[in-house]
């Protein structure tokens, strides 16, 4: 039975050392944790990550070892040079300020990065220690980013899933890493890849576009000969888990002694780690305003901040540390009196009911981070909102804010927007702040971490099963010699082979893909066969194909199926065609040359091409959906169809297909042999038109109503030649 393993830096757990030395394990209680709960818990699935320790002794790592896995957790010992460079090297310093758009901040260091990549192996070899091959494993975060591909290498067939905590970046600030494009091919070794809202999703994907050269549809990308799925999936948090700990008894206890000591006041709240990302010395400065621009509130409401240590042995932090001592004593220093401090500021963690008694109190979360994945706090104040008051004023750049749209969304660069904010949060009526909970708190009830995780899994599920469905179409070898013993069994054959893509590469010049001395001889040699008819269907124009291959006794399909040569006969066309419509459509294909830097067109005798392979990366796409929106109409008026290729927009006669090209020659066939190869959708109407028993073979995707699949035109080269090879044997005398 396939097990789920969950990697990610940390383990669910803290283990640390007492006064006697001793090992003491204290669980975490976050909320990954606590979702992730079910999963690696039940029976031998397991979690793998650092247990938060450096251990030197050898004992104490067997002990750990022992009672970790008493509790499906498998401990990766790291040593405190590797989470200096690796952990806050690489991954604090470099990929998090990018991430977060802080690319100033980002150090580009070789050792850290070399570590990274040592960490992320070493990650790998437990794995592969743990896991079977046939295992999902999950993979979790911005400092495993390697790991996929790494687990992919030695366990080809495992389901792999990865989920990113924070943003993924714009296409333009991602470029800026040293490493981008190791980091996207680590990332894609996976079958399923997630984030938290979609924008994340198309920056990853137009990163994968523009570095590693692979576009996606609705998402997909192929890989490998494998489909990976990209995806959002926004963290939900464990609501039952926040509105129970809001109705115990233990935080209505410690409500009540924070209240006596607050008075009446009005309180606003904010919860952070410290960092640059959240965005605190901007909301001391928004509060300043605010008191400065409604004096009436001075003395009637205060801001509670809690910031939580991170980091702060790191010289950026440090500094922002002292920023914020700096404002909260200036405008305590400001606004204060005897009865009255407008910031309670604490600089250390509380216990979850001390948090529940903060969330259940606050009139106002003031959740303003410049940057953030999703933002959990936001969430975690809904659900501990029994009553319904309360007001979340929410920054548009936490992943949180596209769900809860009811929320007051503010963007935190807009000091005076967020002040305005405040103030209507304050005033606002208690009936409205209920409508606004209620459609919150419904929201997050139903996307809570349990329902993301099943979503997660299940669909990991689904994208590996239709993996393996699509894999059976892998021409494998015990296929390839039942093709090859057919082939030499058989009476009469009809070989259908496109050109371009299949039996030579794409060439970004179409007039350089001639045949090249060995595909010159393979033709020579099929076409020389006993009843072996060649059929050679593209969409290149007659001449060419005629002078690239004519000297053999080779048949022709040219333009899709304009024209055809069968053995024996001369070139015609299909019947009477109507060409007038070029000079219609020309000018309208000249026009986007025109706006188009290194795209020409190709004229047919009946049909017009518009080739985009040179044009920048994505401007190419764009143009070519702008093509086709813009001949929708016209081209139904004008009997035409439009065609999408690699990289080319072809128009021509609807009556043409490949489909109904090869029909001729199978109407009147007896063969016994039949096989089609294409790369390109032009040819799936050749595979829809073949016979059931025929060959019908797509290279490259796997997705095709072709019944068998080959990587490349390599792998067709290989197969030919294999075809010929009894041929070319001279016969013992
Ligand atoms: C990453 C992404 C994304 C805070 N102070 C105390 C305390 N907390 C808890 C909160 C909350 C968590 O810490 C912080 O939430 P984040 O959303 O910032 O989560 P991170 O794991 O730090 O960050 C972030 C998240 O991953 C999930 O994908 O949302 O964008 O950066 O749960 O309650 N908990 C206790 N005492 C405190 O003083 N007990």
């Amino acid at each position: 039975m396939a097990r789920t393993i969950i990697v990610s830096n940390r383990l669910p757990v803290k283990v640390q050392k007492n006064d006697q030395g001793e090992l003491q394990y204290k669980p975490s209680e976050g909320g990954l944790a606590t979702g992730l709960g079910s999963i690696y818990k039940v029976g031998d699935n397991v979690w793998v990550g650092w247990p938060g320790l450096y251990f030197q002794d050898e004992n104490n790592k067997k002990e750990a070892t022992a009672r970790l896995k008493d509790e499906n957790m498998w401990p990766v010992f790291l040593t405190e040079n590797e989470i200096k460079l690796y952990y806050e090297g690489f991954s604090n310093e470099t990929l998090w300020p990018t991430f977060h758009y802080f690319n100033e901040y980002a150090l580009y260091k070789k050792s850290y990065w070399l570590e990274y990549q040592k960490v992320n192996q070493k990650f790998c070899d437990e794995v592969v220690a743990v896991a079977n091959p046939d295992d999902t494993i999950w993979v979790h975060d911005y400092q495993l980013m390697l790991l996929p591909d790494m687990i992919r290498q030695k366990l080809p067939d495992a389901s792999i899933g990865f989920f990113l905590h924070i943003p993924f970046p714009s296409f333009e600030v991602f470029r800026l890493l040293p490493w981008r494009r190791e980091l996207l091919d680590g990332v894609l070794g996976s079958d399923l890849i997630g984030f938290h809202t979609y924008d994340d999703m198309r920056h990853f994907l137009s990163s994968v576009s523009r570095i590693n050269f692979i576009g996606n549809n609705h998402g997909q990308i192929m890989r490998d000969r494998r489909t990976i799925a990209v995806d959002s999936f926004p963290i939900g948090i464990d609501y039952d888990k926040y509105a129970a700990s809001a109705a115990s008894p233990a935080t209505l206890s410690r409500e009540v002694k924070f209240r006596t000591s607050l008075g009446d006041q009005k309180l606003m709240l904010s919860i952070d780690r410290l960092d640059y990302s959240k965005g605190i010395p901007a909301r001391l400065q928004i509060f300043d305003i605010f008191l400065n621009k409604h004096p009436e509130y001075q003395g009637k409401v205060s801001l509670l901040m809690i910031v939580v240590p991170s980091r702060d042995n790191v010289e950026k932090y440090k500094n922002l540390k002292e920023e914020v001592d700096l404002l909260v004593g200036r405008i305590n220093g400001k606004y204060g009196s005897m009865n009255w401090t407008p910031i309670h500021y604490f600089y250390r963690s509380f216990p979850l009911e001390d948090l529940s008694a903060f969330y259940r109190m606050a009139n106002v979360a003031l959740v303003t981070p410049m940057r953030d994945g999703m933002n959990l706090v936001c969430k975690e104040y809904i659900a501990s909102k029994l009553d319904k008051h309360g007001v979340l004023i929410l920054s548009e750049m936490a992943g949180a804010s596209k769900e809860l749209s009811e929320a007051i969304i503010v963007n935190p660069n807009d000091k005076h927007q967020v002040v305005d904010a405040i103030y209507e949060a304050l005033t606002m009526q208690e009936e409205e702040q209920e409508v606004h909970m209620s459609y919150m708190q419904d929201t997050l009830k139903k996307f809570n971490i349990h329902h993301w995780v099943k979503l997660f899994l299940d669909r990991l599920t689904l994208v590996k099963d239709n993996q393996k469905k699509m894999a059976t179409k892998v021409m494998d070898s015990s296929m390839k010699a039942k093709l090859l013993q057919d082939f030499e069994g058989s009476k009469e054959r009809l070989l259908f082979l496109d050109y371009d893509g299949t039996l030579v590469p794409f060439n970004s010049d179409p007039q350089k893909a001639k045949p090249d001395q060995q595909l010159l001889d393979i033709i020579e040699t099929l076409t020389a066969m006993d009843n072996t008819h060649v059929i050679i269907i593209s969409g290149r124009d007659k001449n060419t194909l005629q002078n690239w291959l004519g000297q053999f006794d080779v048949e022709f399909v040219g333009e899709h199926g304009v024209w055809i040569r069968m053995r024996g006969e001369d070139w015609k066309t299909i019947g009477a065609l109507d060409g007038s419509w070029k000079d219609e459509i020309r000018p309208i294909l000249e026009m986007y040359c025109d706006k188009t830097p290194r795209s020409f067109i190709e004229e047919k005798d009946f049909s017009l091409v518009w080739h985009y392979r040179k044009v920048e990366t994505g401007l190419g796409e764009l143009r070519a959906r702008e093509i086709i929106s813009h001949l929708k109409y016209l081209s139904v008026n004008m009997n035409l169809q439009v065609l999408e290729g690699n990289k080319v927009v072809e128009i021509k006669n609807l009556e043409v297909n490949k489909g109904k090209a090869s029909v001729r020659w199978l109407e009147n066939s007896k063969a016994d042999f039949v096989m089609a190869i294409g790369d390109d959708w032009t040819d799936e109407d050749t595979f829809k038109a073949m016979p059931k028993h025929a060959y019908t073979v797509k290279v490259g995707d796997l997705r095709s109503a072709a019944r068998f699949s080959v990587r490349d035109h390599l792998a067709v080269r290989n197969l030919l030649e294999k075809m010929v090879a009894p041929a070319k044997t001279p016969i013992k005398s």
